[in-house]
């Protein structure tokens, strides 16, 4: 840092203390970390003279692919950065997002100014896999094949261990030679808050799902135990497993407030002298192609006992492949006034024909303007494009159809071109001729409506159902109106609706 920067940061940290006393004004010896006590306004420490160290967290350690992960920078004296995540991509943010397109163990190097100091975190980030329903013992719910289908986080206290534990109360597996044991070796430790994942599981198909799983446990009774959650968005949030007292599922109401887990957060408690098995029916989850579950254990602040082992997970249902062809990104870009180019990329590939480029210039009716060949079965990510020659038309349209082999085919969000703009927005709207109708387009499914009078009456509302959606206009009487358009995640946009009338 030169001496201009240095005086520019110390003015900073300076300001407005002109009438303060300091008391005490000291430098840590190993860091040059600058503490100072004033009189009556607190205490201020100053890193402007520490030496630079490279250092970053992410906000999860365990995910899925194509999550977005969160880096955060928490270096010492850095003006630049350059990050190496490991699957051979990079950035130079302060604090970049981050997503991976394939299952496994990440190292992650952030280089400060220009290589003056280096952090690497070996195998940092583990990345699960995505897998099909039935999902049974030998699909590696019994820990013996596919390991790395299940991966341990540890926020505070004893870690998920795959293994064999010899400690009485937890020790033995039901299959194999290996459970997922609350610590190998002794009693859990006090404040523990662990947890194990499960891969991702596409639970697209309607039927009847049921998680089980056997476990063998000894918690300190009334106070310490675990839950079961499911995320239906990758991991970014999670849900228990119910929260009340059930056959074979959790044993203890937690009608107190000094347990490990919030009051009337039921929890399983009671100790397993073998491994009993505990199941949930979670077919409220059909429908959502993305599923995953984690065990959660926590200790609180007082008397330790052996803890958990956990083995046979199974998750029961429907037939579902495990998402057969991952699309996991699908943009484009304008090359001139005639040519755009499409780009996707695909995380892995299962008896992958290929894609049919299809295109619509009213966003209705779509015809194919080209096919590109698939890799058949592959598990590597995979970046594929195709660009449409005749593409001077205002408005495009345009999404991808996926074919098998054997000649299933799906549908890719659309994408929408206004000119020589790829548009981000929530949604699209047009007007239908002779109709009183409009064509709303989204790339989101179940987008909350509303259409407000111009003196803010709401006058019609309802919910999208998928990429295309005809709203009928004809109770509304000619003029001008708004049409208020939100996502779940609270993003909103708002259009100007002229109703002509019949
Ligand atoms: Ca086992
Ligand atoms: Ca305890």
């Amino acid at each position: 840092m030169g001496n201009e920067e240095r005086r520019n940061q110390l003015d900073k940290y300076c300001n407005g203390f002109a009438n303060v006393r300091t008391d005490m004004l000291k430098m840590r010896g190993f860091d040059k970390q600058v503490m100072a006590a004033t009189h009556g306004r607190g205490i201020f420490t100053s890193n402007v003279f520490m030496p630079p160290s490279a250092d970053f967290f992410v906000n999860r350690r365990v995910a899925y692919v194509s999550s977005i992960l969160q880096f955060t920078n928490t270096s010492v004296g850095a003006l630049s950065y350059n990050w190496d995540f490991g699957d051979g991509t990079f950035s130079t943010a302060q604090n970049p997002s981050k997503q991976y397109f394939a299952p496994g163990f990440y190292n992650v190097t952030l280089q400060i100014n220009g290589g003056a100091q280096t952090k690497t975190i070996n195998a940092y980030i583990q990345i699960l896999p995505y897998r099909s329903v039935p999902y049974l013992v030998g699909n590696g719910g019994n820990f013996e094949v596919n390991p790395t289908d299940f991966g341990p986080e540890t926020i505070s206290g004893t870690e998920f261990q795959r293994g064999n534990s010899t400690v009485s109360g937890k020790n033995g597996v039901n299959s194999g030679s290996n459970a997922w044991v609350t610590g190998l070796v002794g009693n859990y430790a006090n404040n523990t808050h662990s947890m194990l994942y499960s891969p991702n599981f596409n639970c697209t198909a309607s039927g009847t799902y049921t998680l089980r799983f056997r476990v063998k446990n000894r918690f300190e009774i009334n106070y310490d135990g675990y839950i079961v959650e499911y995320s239906t968005d990758l991991g970014s949030s999670w849900t228990s497993l119910g929260n009340t007292v059930l056959t074979n599922w959790y044993d203890f109401a937690n009608g107190t407030t000094n347990t490990a887990f919030p009051r009337f957060q039921a929890f399983f408690n009671a100790t397993n002298t073998a491994f009993n098995q505990k199941q949930y029916n979670v077919s409220f989850l059909a429908g959502n192609p993305k599923v995953a579950f984690r065990w959660v254990f926590k200790s609180d602040a007082g008397a330790q006992e052996v803890g958990m082992a956990l083995d046979d997970i199974e998750l029961l249902g429907p037939n579902n492949t495990a998402l057969p062809v991952q699309l996991i990104q699908f943009t484009g870009v304008v090359l001139s006034s005639d040519k755009t180019q499409l780009n996707w990329l695909v995380a892995s590939e299962k008896n992958n024909a290929g894609f049919e480029i299809e295109k619509s210039e009213d966003g209705l009716h779509f015809y194919s303007i080209g096919f590109v060949k698939g890799r058949g079965n592959s598990e590597q990510t995979a970046a594929y494009r195709f660009t449409d020659e005749n593409a001077d038309q205002e408005k495009r349209y345009y999404r991808l159809r996926q074919r098998d082999i054997n000649g299933t085919e799906s549908l890719s969000k659309v994408i929408f071109f206004d000119g020589n703009k790829l548009s981000q927005k929530l949604f699209q709207f047009a007007y239908q001729t002779n109709e009183n109708t409009i064509l709303l387009t989204s790339f989101e499914n179940d987008l909350q409506y509303t259409i407000y009078s111009q003196n803010g009456q709401l006058v019609q509302s309802g919910k999208t159902t998928g990429e295309l959606n005809l709203l009928r206009l004809d109770n509304l009487a000619k003029g001008i109106y708004l049409l208020e358009v939100k996502n779940s995640k609270g993003q909103r946009q708002v259009e100007k609706l002229l109703n002509l009338g019949n």
